[in-house]
């Protein structure tokens, strides 16, 4: 599959690099070879394109956005051409979307699969990034781009005696392409975030038991997914740019519109049917789709997180598990809002047990099972559903120094700092897709908005004679302060206590700071726009 020779000891010279083939590689490789011709050489770790649908694989997978917003709206052969088979298409729907992409535009042929790039220097003299994989290739660009994901580089807690295990230890995103076989096996899982909530169901089919280790619940809302009809198929063809045109005009970059009314201005019977509707509809629309209070007032939350609360009881016949399943003291959204497909009924199977490691932490895992502080668990697969760290995660994991051979992991040592998730100051030429401080939103659309930004950016560079672009400091600093003061403000902001990743809280030792932007994803776009209108504000261009 690779395209380009990857010939170790080699050293060849590119307009640019860019990092990753999944949503962003994709569509940003599309623009920069096709619109601009630049010679790009692309890199992806993965033995194929896919990025996050290539890698987590596991039972279960599917989008939480609608497939409506799951897809890109750049193109008109891909909206003619492709049809999504549900509401929320699986993993293996969306991989092969992206493969479709892929052979549509022949965009293979322009990445190297299976190689992972392990540093990228900056030269001020040659003003060009000297980039090094590991397969031990070394090429050299004018522009550093990364399509590296939000949420990629796996988190595997660091639990003693995880090498001694004598069965089965997978990450749910490096889930084998072979599959796991769980028949007649005593499986545990760690974890109960989105991918838990997900793979759940599906393990406890076939498993002979499954043991659940759940450290905080969640507020779990259902997917309410099913097969879409031939007129919804027809309609998103017809009508794809005005959804998009929807899309960029909601908060969350959602196919929605905000109801225009809040849960504390109506009365309890009122609430109680519109939280019973956004259940029938389910996922976001719940979220979304009722109250626009939610994310910013706690009082008109604890409303819908009251809900919730009764949902599970009702759904869970064992009182004792069902209590212990139901979050509180801490607002719906504060973690990132799972959804799932029969989860909580999952608990009131015979072989499916619940176990709160909330005071009793997984200590060690042992080579039958793993232990806690007081028991012990004999498995034969130990699946971590233990999430990622988080946007800044994937690019401290590559040795990038940009001017005076400044580590950017020392750079956001406390924290990322960035001007829009594009640009970071010091690191001339290096833009990022979706870069840490850029929206939490439905993602395909802020990787088509953040694409088109750098491609328009990169394009005005080359129109006017300039040879370098960065953050300014002073660009970067208002804009990294506006994000923590927004963040401050709302409720998901308030997800330190819960570990969420917003706040880089789910890593041990990880630095306390926001890594997302929660102002609105069409307020970003506006914000984007208008700096680009204004020949780059914020940023220094020479
Ligand atoms: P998440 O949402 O970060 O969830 C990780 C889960 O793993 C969560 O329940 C954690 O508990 C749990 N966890 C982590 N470490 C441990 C240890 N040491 N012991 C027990 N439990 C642990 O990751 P996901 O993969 O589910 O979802 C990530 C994103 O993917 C999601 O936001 C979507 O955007 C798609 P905790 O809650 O921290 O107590």
């Amino acid at each position: 599959m690779n395209g380009s020779p990857g010939s170790t000891g080699s050293v060849s010279s590119h307009d640019a690099v860019l990092v990753g083939a999944g949503f962003s590689g994709l569509y940003m490789m599309y623009r920069l070879r096709e619109e601009l011709g630049l010679d790009v050489r692309g890199f992806e770790a993965a033995g194929g394109v896919g990025g996050t649908w290539y890698w987590n694989r596991y039972p279960g997978a599917r989008t939480d956005s609608p497939y409506s917003a799951y897809c890109f709206s750049w193109s008109e052969e891909i909206a003619q051409e492709w049809s999504w088979s549900e509401r929320y298409p699986g993993q293996q729907e969306v991989l092969r979307y992206l493969e479709f992409v892929a052979d549509r535009y022949d965009l293979r042929r322009s990445f190297t699969f299976d190689t992972r790039v392990t540093s990228a220097r900056h030269d001020e003299d040659t003003n060009l990034w000297t980039v090094d994989t590991d397969t031990g290739e070394t090429v050299t660009a004018t522009y550093l781009i990364t399509g590296v994901g939000l949420l990629s580089a796996p988190n595997l807690p660091p639990i003693r005696g995880l090498d001694t295990f004598q069965g089965e230890l997978v990450h749910t995103a490096r889930w084998p392409a072979a599959g796991v076989d769980f028949a007649a096996k005593r499986v545990g899982l760690v974890g109960t975030g989105s991918t838990g909530i997900q793979i759940l169901p599906s393990i406890a089919e076939r498993a002979s038991s499954v043991s659940v280790f759940q450290r905080t619940p969640n507020y779990v809302v259902p997917t309410q997914n099913r097969p879409l009809t031939d007129a919804e198929k027809a309609d998103l063809r017809a009508r794809y740019q005005d959804i998009a045109k929807q899309i960029r005009q909601h908060p969350f970059a959602m196919p929605f519109t905000p109801t225009g009314q809040n849960a504390l201005d109506v009365d309890e019977a009122t609430r109680q049917a519109v939280y019973e509707e956004g259940w029938r509809q389910g996922g976001f629309h719940f979220l979304f789709e009722t109250f626009d209070d939610l994310s910013v007032n706690e009082d008109a939350n604890e409303t819908a997180c009251e809900f919730i609360r009764g949902k599970i009881r009702a759904a869970v016949r064992d009182p004792e598990v069902a209590e212990l399943l139901t979050p509180r003291g801490y607002p719906y959204g504060a973690k990132r809002p799972p959804a799932g497909t029969g989860y909580y009924e999952t608990f009131n199977r015979d072989n499916v047990t619940l176990i709160d490691v909330s005071d009793d932490a997984i200590e060690e895992i042992t080579p039958t099972g793993l232990r806690t502080g007081t028991r012990r668990f004999d498995l034969d697969v130990i699946i971590f559903a233990t999430g990622f760290d988080a946007s800044t995660g994937a690019f401290t994991r590559i040795d990038i120094r940009g001017r005076g051979g400044r580590a950017l992991a020392d750079k956001w040592r406390d924290g990322p700092v960035t001007n829009l998730g594009f640009s970071t100051a010091g690191f001339p030429n290096l833009f990022m897709i979706t870069g840490p401080l850029s929206p939490f939103a439905n993602i395909p659309t802020c990787i088509e908005e953040t694409v088109d930004w750098i491609f328009d950016a990169i394009s005005y560079l080359r129109e006017n004679g300039l040879t370098s672009f960065e953050a300014a400091e002073r660009g970067e600093q208002e804009w990294t302060g506006h994000v923590t003061a927004i963040a401050n403000m709302i409720t998901a902001g308030k997800g330190e206590a819960v570990n969420t990743w917003f706040a880089g809280a789910n890593i041990e030792g990880k630095p306390r700071a926001i890594n997302v932007y929660f102002g609105g994803a069409n307020a970003y776009f506006d914000t984007c726009r208008a700096v680009a209108a204004k020949a780059y504000e914020g940023f220094v261009l020479s």
